[in-house]
């Protein structure tokens, strides 16, 4: 008995109430993502005509399935209680979590995903990991085909996102500003989200089912979107849904939005 009860510290199966609790507020804001019911389009146009080369082609991405995406970017606390340490720069429970890399997102969601589970609060088909691009651009547009999530007036960018024009002294949490039309917060700006795919220099090739694109992509090299609070508004480059960076930033200004794959084909 004892030395059971050994092993199950060692592989630290059972999580504190402490990390419970952390884990029952994770779990609580995920946003159920449904192509194709009520306003939101089964499949969508990923990339843009006249942007960029790496956005180009414009490319049908069609969803047969449902899945889950946190509605902020992962906060410090939640960051601490799964990793066992905060790494980040400017220090707040409910900051979003930064100066990690994408392996170490890798290891947070493998790890997030054994201790749901150990709680009962996800099931054994379920794994939080990074989205998709094409997951990312789907739920960041929220139906839009619009320069930003919420239209192309760039004036009212400073209601749904941290940038160069408001973010100076401020040290925001996560949820400060306007949400998309699905209940995303800080999806513009505040910190680049990193996502499953590996970098590719445009989208020729890419698959059209929602799925990572993990073939012939950059060795070290990956997908992150959607600008941060050191990139300007006016700038599209930095704040339109499509925006992506390469380069495996270990710094300021890279996170993680969770997603919470239901569907097996798509776990990872
Ligand atoms: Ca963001």
């Amino acid at each position: 008995m004892f030395a059971a009860l050994t092993v199950i510290a060692a592989l630290g199966a059972e999580p504190s109430p402490k990390q419970v609790e952390l884990l029952k507020t994770f779990r609580s804001e995920f946003i159920e993502i449904t192509p194709g019911k009520g306003k939101y389009p089964k499949s969508f146009a990923m990339g843009r005509a006249k942007g960029p080369a790496a956005e180009q082609p414009a490319h049908k991405v069609t969803f047969d399935y449902e899945f889950h995406v946190a509605k902020y970017e992962v906060p410090q606390n939640l960051y601490e209680a799964v990793i066992g340490k905060n790494p980040s720069r400017w220090k707040g429970p409910r900051n979003s979590a930064e100066m990690f890399d994408h392996k170490e997102a890798i290891e947070f969601c493998r790890k997030a995903t054994a201790m749901l589970r150990a709680a009962k609060l996800i099931n054994v088909k379920q794994v939080i990991r990074l989205p998709s691009e094409a997951e990312w651009e789907y739920t960041a547009r929220a139906g839009t085909t619009s320069l930003y999530s919420f239209g192309d007036d760039a004036a009212r960018h400073v209601d749904y996102a941290w940038s160069t024009e408001n973010a100076k002294s401020n040290d925001p949490p996560v949820g400060a500003k306007k949400p998309n039309a699905w209940g995303l917060y800080d999806v513009h700006g505040y910190l680049w989200e990193m996502c499953s795919d590996p970098w590719h220099d445009d989208y020729r090739g890419a698959p059209s089912d929602g799925s990572v694109w993990a073939a012939g992509g950059g060795k070290d090299h990956y997908v992150a979107r959607g600008g941060s609070w050191k990139d300007k508004a006016a700038a599209d480059e930095q704040l339109s849904a499509e925006v992506k960076e390469h380069g495996a930033r270990r710094g300021v200004g890279v996170s993680l939005r969770a997603d919470r794959g239901v569907n097996e084909r798509n776990d990872q």
